[in-house]
């Protein structure tokens, strides 16, 4: 399936291989006890520097003020991990050949360094992409991810906050939430190694912004894992509007196709999925 309206679709070559770990040790990490939000600092970064040389990482161990997707609250309690990867687009780079199916491609990093953490105690097909980049587990969210591109000085630089909900009980988390949520530590029964899950995202990460477009790969695990198909659910419109319908599939760009009482929609970027009903 194509989207009629670009000009862009995935290819068949395979993703890069994942960079060293020597490679993503020496990237430079800052460390925060307390801080509002990985991804507002990362704002204050970049308005603070003229010229950012390469990647960073932002990790905190609680945020007061932690967002989530279109303004929403992103609860972030003591032994999670809130991290924000600073990505300035090299200038040999265009800018937009990165941002095509950035959304799933960074999906799918999270998807793993989750899967991996869980592998033993939960089967890959317990842990899902719920579009368009969350990850559940048994139906429950455990991650999410809030993406911004901003523009700094003439260069464009990616922002990617990832909160994986990890050594904490899910009973320190609000009763109200969106939709049901877990932690690894009550999925595995014992506490994650933070550092060796902060290594495996990273991995993935990286991987995941040096890349352009999607390649099948990509594609065709985001396509495997992806949570919902067939249950009726209701997304909003980029303009406010409300669609019920089940999503069937991802177009080779990764948007999601649904199936309406109107017949097939590809939802555009920007919608949401509201709820199941
Ligand atoms: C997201 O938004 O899922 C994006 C979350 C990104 C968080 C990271 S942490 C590091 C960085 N710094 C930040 O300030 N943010 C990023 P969204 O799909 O809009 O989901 C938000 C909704 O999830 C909320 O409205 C709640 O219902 C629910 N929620 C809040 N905190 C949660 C948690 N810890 N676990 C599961 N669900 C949560």
């Amino acid at each position: 399936m194509r989207g009629a309206s670009k000009d862009w679709s995935y290819t068949s070559r395979p993703p890069r291989p994942l960079p060293p770990l020597g490679e993503i040790r020496v990237l430079p990490r800052q460390y925060f006890e307390t801080i509002d939000s990985t991804n507002t600092q990362a704002r204050r970064l970049l308005e603070a520097t003229e010229h950012l040389s390469g990647p960073r990482l932002l990790v905190a161990q609680t945020q007061t003020g932690g967002v989530g997707r279109f303004g929403r609250k992103w609860c972030s309690p003591r032994g999670g991990l809130w991290c924000t990867f600073v990505w300035p687009v090299p200038e040999d780079v265009e800018p937009q050949a990165v941002i095509n199916g950035l959304g799933l491609r960074v999906g799918v990093a999270v998807w793993e360094a989750v899967a991996l953490a869980v592998q033993g105690r939960w089967s890959e097909g317990a842990v899902r992409l719920k579009w368009p980049n969350d990850v559940l587990i048994d139906g429950r969210k455990v991650a999410g991810v809030l993406t911004e591109v901003l523009r700094r000085a003439g260069r464009t630089v990616i922002v990617v906050g990832v909160g994986i909900n990890a050594n904490f009980p899910a009973s320190e988390l609000p009763g109200d939430l969106k939709s049901p949520a877990t932690t690894l530590r009550d999925e595995l029964g014992v506490m994650v190694d933070l550092g060796k899950l902060e290594d495996d995202l990273v991995r993935r990460l990286h991987r995941a912004l040096s890349g352009e477009g999607l390649d099948f790969i990509t594609l065709m695990t985001a396509r495997r894992q992806l949570h919902g198909i067939g249950q009726p659910t209701r997304f909003t419109l980029p303009d406010g509007t409300n669609v019920d319908g089940a999503i069937v599939g991802l177009t080779d760009e990764g948007s999601p196709v649904l199936r309406t009482e109107r017949g097939q929609v590809v939802l555009p970027s920007g919608s949401d999925v509201l709820h199941a009903l």
